[in-house]
């Protein structure tokens, strides 16, 4: 009895946020053991040649008791939960294994995978992943994109910096997810290794502003500079499409030129 009273009532009475965590952890657990996790393929597009540059994997999750969890969510859990490596490296082995027939389609394209910083901060991360290509074709490595977004910031950043150097020096290619928000400023661009910048959808949801279509212009500039592909991401409308082809960005995502589908149905959507 007295030692109840000592105890606050977290340690009894977990939030509804902490039930549910604990839930979606567990159930996720099972799904990368079983294999239940769903990768759909959404195409970048050079829309001036009609050439697939890359197709960028993402996870989707439909659980039998959970229903769907949004990316958003699981991931973070993921994240909080230790779980992160091996969704990271069942999500890789599953790009590894669809890379043949992706490139029996689209000879030079590339499959990118977003890497969470928890998972680049840690020291076996390049190792790891130069284990998985190894395995199937160490040709691969010229097929293979790791998108990184700005939560690597939070993270060690020269262990990223190292991994990052080490895999490109493999062949890999190294993208900047989501640029322009939050942590991924252009004062952080140049303390990273990377060869392409995949400009955040906001810019094209204000592309209304004259002084946004600078920024973006500015940005097609800049990678030209550098020798770095730009990509910009979001892209809903024809209108965009037109208005970002003149701002000198060919290369486009989103749903107007294809929405994220399993890579059986993108192959038989015949793209560029
Ligand atoms: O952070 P990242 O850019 O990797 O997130 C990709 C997510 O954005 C995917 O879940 C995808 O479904 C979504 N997405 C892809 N294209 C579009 C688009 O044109 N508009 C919007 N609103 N979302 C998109
Ligand atoms: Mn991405």
């Amino acid at each position: 009895q007295s030692q109840t009273m000592t105890m606050s009532p977290h340690d009894f009475d977990p939030t509804r946020a902490e039930v549910r965590q604990q839930r979606v952890a567990h159930r996720l657990a099972s799904a990368i053991a079983h294999g239940r996790l769903q990768v759909v393929y959404q195409p970048e597009i050079d829309v001036q040649t009609r050439q697939v540059i890359s197709l960028e994997a993402l996870c989707r999750w439909h659980d039998e008791e959970l229903g769907t969890v949004a990316p958003d969510e699981f991931i973070a859990v993921a994240e909080a939960r230790g779980q992160i490596a091996p969704l990271g490296e069942y999500m890789l082995q599953r790009v590894l294994t669809d890379l043949p027939a992706v490139l029996r389609q689209w000879p030079s394209a590339r499959v990118a995978v977003n890497v969470s910083g928890v998972e680049l901060a840690r020291a076996d991360f390049a190792e790891r992943v130069a284990e998985h290509i190894r395995a199937v074709d160490p040709r691969m490595a010229h097929h293979l994109e790791l998108e990184v977004t700005e939560s690597v910031f939070h993270h060690d950043v020269p262990t990223v910096r190292q991994h990052l150097l080490s895999l490109r020096e493999l062949g890999l290619t190294v993208a900047i997810d989501d640029f322009g928000t939050g942590q991924s400023s252009l004062s952080r661009l140049h303390t990273l290794p990377f060869d392409k910048i995949k400009l955040d959808r906001l810019f094209v949801l204000e592309m209304q502003a004259p002084m946004v279509r600078a920024i973006i212009r500015g940005m097609a500039h800049l990678a030209q500079e550098f020798q770095r592909t730009l990509v910009v991401e979001g892209v809903e409308t024809p209108e965009q499409q037109a208005q970002l082809l003149e701002l000198g960005c060919p290369i486009q995502q989103g749903y107007l030129m294809q929405s994220p589908l399993p890579l059986a149905e993108l192959l038989a959507r015949k793209l560029g």
